[in-house]
């Protein structure tokens, strides 16, 4: 009986993540299309990179965890709207409101949430433009709906924000009030050079 509970158990969580990765598929293949579209008409691509992950289950455990949401799959679907995640990197600032725009427009997504920290930067420095996008699977019997946390930033702010990260996991110390003044400083100066970089791009009319 332990046996059969078990298999049953490993057989809906590996559903889920084929759920997923399917879901990242998807909207990678949307990514991928409009950046052949503009490589082909001889625009340079509002997307520079693209990655993507599927949160690994100790991490979506501590989250629910931290959250006091139930342990089970269901909770898994129902409270974390970032067991799949797509970053996309892209070269100027308002390349990043282009691609957003473009997914927006599709009609088999919805736009689930959208949180803007390049208008409004968390007191941190960290600046992104957070999109929840919900994307339909179609399965052999039924149609799922999947949700994929979509992070758009330039590579700039993917510079600041992938250092922070590692700085914050890897430090074994509380981080000291001066060092988070410093790196909320490199945010800033990071975030005017991006400025810098489309005023030259719009100046020389490649933007
Ligand atoms: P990891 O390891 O990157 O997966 P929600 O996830 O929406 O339920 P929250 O915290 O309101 O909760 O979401 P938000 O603000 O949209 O941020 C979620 C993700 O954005 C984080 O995922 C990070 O990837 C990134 N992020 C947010 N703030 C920061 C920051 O200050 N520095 C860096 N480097 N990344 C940030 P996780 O799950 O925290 O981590």
């Amino acid at each position: 009986h332990d046996e059969e509970l078990l298999i049953e158990s490993a057989m809906q969580m590996q559903q889920m993540m084929m759920l997923y990765e399917s879901g990242i598929r998807e909207i990678k293949t949307k990514l991928d299309i409009l950046s052949d579209e503009s490589r082909i008409s001889g625009k340079p691509s509002p997307i520079d990179a693209i990655k993507s992950r599927i949160k690994s289950p100790r991490s979506i455990i501590g989250k629910l965890k931290r959250r006091g949401f139930p342990i089970s799959l269901q909770s898994m679907i129902d409270n974390l709207n970032d067991i799949g995640g797509i970053r996309v990197i892209c070269p100027f600032i308002e390349d990043i409101y282009t691609v957003a725009d473009m997914l927006m427009r599709q009609d088999d997504l919805t736009l689930i949430e959208k949180k803007d920290y390049i208008a409004n930067p968390k007191p941190n420095g960290y600046r992104s433009l957070h999109l929840i996008l919900e994307v339909p699977i179609f399965l052999a019997e039924r149609t799922q709906p999947v949700r994929i946390e979509l992070q758009i930033r330039t590579m700039a702010m993917d510079f600041w924000a992938s250092l922070e990260h590692q700085l914050r996991y890897k430090s074994d110390v509380e981080i000291p009030e001066h060092v988070s003044d410093d790196l909320k400083k490199c945010a800033d100066v990071i975030a005017e050079t991006d400025q810098e970089m489309q005023r030259i791009a719009k100046e020389l009319k490649v933007l």
